[in-house]
């Protein structure tokens, strides 16, 4: 492979460090004027700024970036990436004010993604997420967590999780698997909980722990799904079995989530819209770190999660899509940056760092990616702005240029 040389960039924008930032270093990330970065064999091995040393120029592809602002590759901590069908028949109900969790209880939402889920096949999964991941892709991301839950039992949730393992092997995306079959409560399981709440503990997490099909074990915590002692149970056993707690936490309701991650090293609660303050306060005591979903958000007519008091207790505040078949039918991370920084009112310096290493250390990735530094995977963006305040500003328009992915730049 060989050398690749970005010069002449602008502005060099990245956050630095192998783990989350929080509270004022959120928002501290380095800013380095006429810059250049060597990637070698798919690693970053010499930053800097002013004259590029001689060196440097042979066996090496020059870029000349004219001036452009550069950063780490995205990534998207938080997707449902992989399911069947769509659920565009749910826009009616909504607009006639029937709600996400009244829809659910009906036998659709979720429950209507796992029948078309259960009825497609493995490949058919990976070839409709392949499509979505090369949308990803030229937006930016270069890595995404990618969770089950479309299954609900023991066949089909493997079938999403072997159909991630597959897209790994054939896309350039990088994939980190969490394990949702705590999703909700199957039609088959209606008047057994316990029966299902065995099935994923005695069954479910062991397999998938065993065959190394995920890393993390999800759970949907919220009122008509999972309460937060059956979370407790379940991520105990993911827990037990060598699954990283990730909880679906006080997205409508706050039923306990965002205490429970922090009380059980969740690594990540996600959503956090009504997170109370005990959930921060316990969040921050764990080292949770607060995995945002401001477009979910937006799509729900929500209100917003309490971000900024998260920051100002020291909780690291990463932000992702979410992107799913019903409540944010869109994995436009751009987009998503813009509502952050608008209804957030993170600065575009903490967006950024939301979205690259704190969203890497959700997903245990942060030593590897999530910023450009020597040692670092080459994952970087050129991206068609002068600075991070023009990427924020600009709505969910797609301003990336060129997307570097392991040291390659990327042919689209
Ligand atoms: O398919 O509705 N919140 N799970 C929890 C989702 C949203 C995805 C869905
Ligand atoms: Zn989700």
């Amino acid at each position: 492979m060989a050398n690749l040389l970005l010069r002449n960039i602008g502005l060099l924008a990245t956050p630095t460090g192998s783990t989350a930032r929080r509270g004022r270093e959120q928002g501290e990330i380095t800013l380095l004027k006429n810059a250049y970065v060597l990637i070698k064999d798919g690693m970053i091995a010499a930053v800097g700024s002013g004259e590029v040393p001689a060196g440097m120029l042979e066996n090496a592809e020059v870029v000349d970036v004219k001036g452009r602002l550069v950063t780490p590759g995205l990534v998207d901590a938080h997707t449902h990436l992989i399911f069947g069908g769509w659920r565009q028949n749910e826009l009616g109900l909504k607009l006639h004010g029937v709600t996400y969790l009244e829809i659910l209880a009906r036998g659709g939402g979720i429950l209507s993604t796992v029948r078309a889920t259960r009825a497609a096949s493995e490949e058919e999964l990976a070839d409709k997420a392949a499509k979505e991941l090369s949308t990803m892709l030229r937006m930016g991301v270069t890595t995404c967590e990618a969770k089950s839950g479309y299954g609900l039992d023991p066949e089909d949730e493997y079938k999403q999780l072997r159909a991630i393992r597959r897209l790994n092997e054939t896309q350039k995306v990088e994939l980190v698997p969490t394990f949702l079959g705590a999703h909700a409560l199957p039609e088959e399981f209606k008047n057994d909980r316990e029966g299902f709440l065995r099935l994923l503990c005695e069954e479910m997490i062991p397999t998938v722990a065993r065959e190394h099909l995920a890393e993390f074990c999800d759970v949907f915590c919220e009122t008509g799904v999972f309460t937060a002692q059956e979370s407790r149970r379940i991520l105990e056993a993911g827990k037990k079995h060598g699954l990283t707690p990730k909880i679906h936490a006080d997205e409508i309701d706050p039923i306990g989530g965002s205490q429970l991650a922090g009380e059980i090293g969740a690594i990540t609660a996600e959503h956090l819209i009504v997170c109370p303050d005990e959930g921060i306060a316990s969040m921050a005591k764990g080292g949770t770190i607060a995995c945002l979903l401001p477009a979910t958000s937006f799509y729900l007519g929500a209100s917003f999660a309490p971000a900024r008091a998260m920051i100002d207790a020291g909780v690291a505040v990463a932000v992702a899509t979410d992107f799913n078949p019903g409540s944010c039918p869109s994995s436009n991370l751009q987009l998503t940056m813009n509502i952050a920084c608008l209804k957030y009112r993170l600065t575009p310096e903490e967006v950024l760092t939301s979205v690259t290493l704190n969203g890497a250390a959700g997903i245990r990735r942060a030593d590897r990616i999530g910023s450009v530094e020597v040692g670092k995977q080459g994952d970087l963006l050129v991206w068609d702005a002068p600075d991070l305040d023009y990427i924020c500003y600009r709505l969910g328009a797609n301003l990336v240029n060129t997307v570097i992915k392991k040291g390659e730049i990327v042919r689209f």
